[in-house]
């Protein structure tokens, strides 16, 4: 029988560094990855037997937790009827209908296959409805691994930006402004030099990717405010909070209405999904209406969606969001009650369900402080976790997230451990 280190072996001779997404290769806390072989409610178990309760919910999506049996009796029903088909299908409509009614902003969307897809294609929406070319982003957001958005901060200040990775045009690279998030000021100085020609700000409107990091009071109205002011659009990347934070996400947990929303995560339950929408008039201009290109063989697949639909019904239950909160709250205390008195510097930051402990001191707000993180410490808390039977995001600049699942055994199961481990870590 194959354990965990000899699948990583197989993988790394057919798959770059064995794995099918970079940050699954464990290279922000060291070691190699486990291999999964299932997965059930909060728990998962490795090829080598090791159960966890899992934290990281495949980056979001399970926040019904693992194999909920209603998901998995839509796809099993779904996938008996064919399993894609090129032609619409009445489950798109539905899927279409249930995100309008929960994004007031969105009065039509188009479904794509991944957040990467949502956010490639809201860019180049935002692009051609206002024949403008630049964009603002900003620097610890990520909005999939589109070129124009792997780009990071000149240095020395430099008002343009460089590629964030290789094969990234410097000429493209140029044309994607960045500056910090939840500084507003960064932002109206770029608009004073640039601003008749910036298409749009796109924003995760609560950061996940440098860590959690919620917007200051006042930023995303800020936002709104200075693109409105401006002719740009506002793009908000809820490919994490769609459906997370809120029902509504953020939009509706902070009250600011975006021009355009990419979602994608938990609209899919697990399956592959993405959708970006927006008023009538801006996706008008979407093909094959307008005259702004957009494809995909497999956008609204039927079974990516029944899975979606069946998690957004979960969803809609009362009480939902309260029972998220809840438990995010406890975890998030539990961690840093064993921080406090473990006599460990960390700084817990969350916003419902999704958390995110810095190992380090002074509020995090922005990803130049969450950089001030002791890396080294998170990584040895996440191992040592792991041992424990608790399964976090495998980077400190990763957010964990709180399932429906997840009992209280679980987050007493986990708070037990953090007491333990952050002891030893001090
Ligand atoms: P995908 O193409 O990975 O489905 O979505 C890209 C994306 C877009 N926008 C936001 C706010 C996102 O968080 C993501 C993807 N998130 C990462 C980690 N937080 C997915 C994990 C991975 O890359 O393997």
């Amino acid at each position: 029988m194959t354990d965990s280190k000899g699948w990583f072996e197989k993988a790394a001779r057919v798959i770059p560094g064995g794995v099918n997404s970079p940050v699954r290769a464990f290279r922000g806390v060291g070691g190699e990855p486990f291999f999964v072989a299932r997965g059930e409610g909060a728990r998962l178990w490795d090829v080598d037997g090791r159960a966890y309760v899992d934290f990281l919910g495949s980056w979001g999506p399970l926040i019904l937790g693992h194999a909920p049996r209603p998901v998995v009796e839509a796809i099993v029903e779904a996938a008996g009827r064919g399993t894609s088909y090129g032609a619409p299908t009445p489950l798109e409509v539905e899927m279409a209908e249930a995100i309008t009614a929960a994004y007031p902003s969105i009065e039509l969307v188009r479904l794509v296959s991944s957040g990467t897809e949502a956010a490639m294609s809201a860019i180049r929406l935002a692009r051609g409805a206002t024949g403008r070319s630049l964009l603002l982003k900003f620097d610890g957001c990520y909005h999939g691994h589109a070129d124009s958005l792997l780009v990071k901060a000149g240095s020395g200040g430099a008002t343009f930006s460089i590629p964030d990775s290789a094969g990234v045009p410097g000429p493209l690279a140029r044309l994607t402004l960045t500056a910090p998030f939840n500084d507003l000021d960064a932002v109206r100085t770029h608009f004073r030099e640039h601003g008749g020609e910036i298409a749009a700000v796109i924003v995760e409107p609560v950061a996940g990717n440098m860590g959690v990091v919620a917007p200051r009071p006042g930023f995303l109205e800020g936002l709104r405010e200075v693109t409105r002011a401006h002719g740009a659009l506002l793009i908000f990347d809820e490919v994490i909070t769609g459906f997370r934070v809120a029902y509504g996400g953020a939009q509706q947990l902070y009250g600011v209405r975006p021009d355009l929303t990419c979602l994608g995560k938990i609209i899919g339950g697990g399956l592959p999904v993405g959708a970006y929408g927006g008023s009538r008039q801006l996706m008008s201009h979407v093909v094959p209406l307008g005259t702004v290109y957009q494809a995909g063989t497999l956008s609204g697949n039927p079974l990516a969606v029944a899975a979606g639909l069946a998690t957004l019904r979960q969803l809609q239950a009362p009480g939902v969001y309260a029972t998220l909160e809840a438990r995010g709250a406890q975890l998030a205390r539990a961690l840093t009650v064993a921080a406090e008195r473990a006599g460990v510097p960390l700084t817990v930051n969350r916003v419902g369900s999704m958390l995110t402990g810095f190992f380090c001191d002074g509020a995090v707000t922005d990803y130049a402080s969450a950089k001030r993180a002791d890396t080294t410490r998170y990584a040895r808390f996440f191992h040592a976790m792991l041992g424990r039977g608790v399964f976090l995001a495998p980077s400190q600049f990763e957010a964990a997230f709180v399932s429906l699942a997840h009992s209280e055994a679980d987050l007493a199961h986990a708070a037990r451990a953090a007491a333990e481990v952050l002891a030893s870590v001090a």
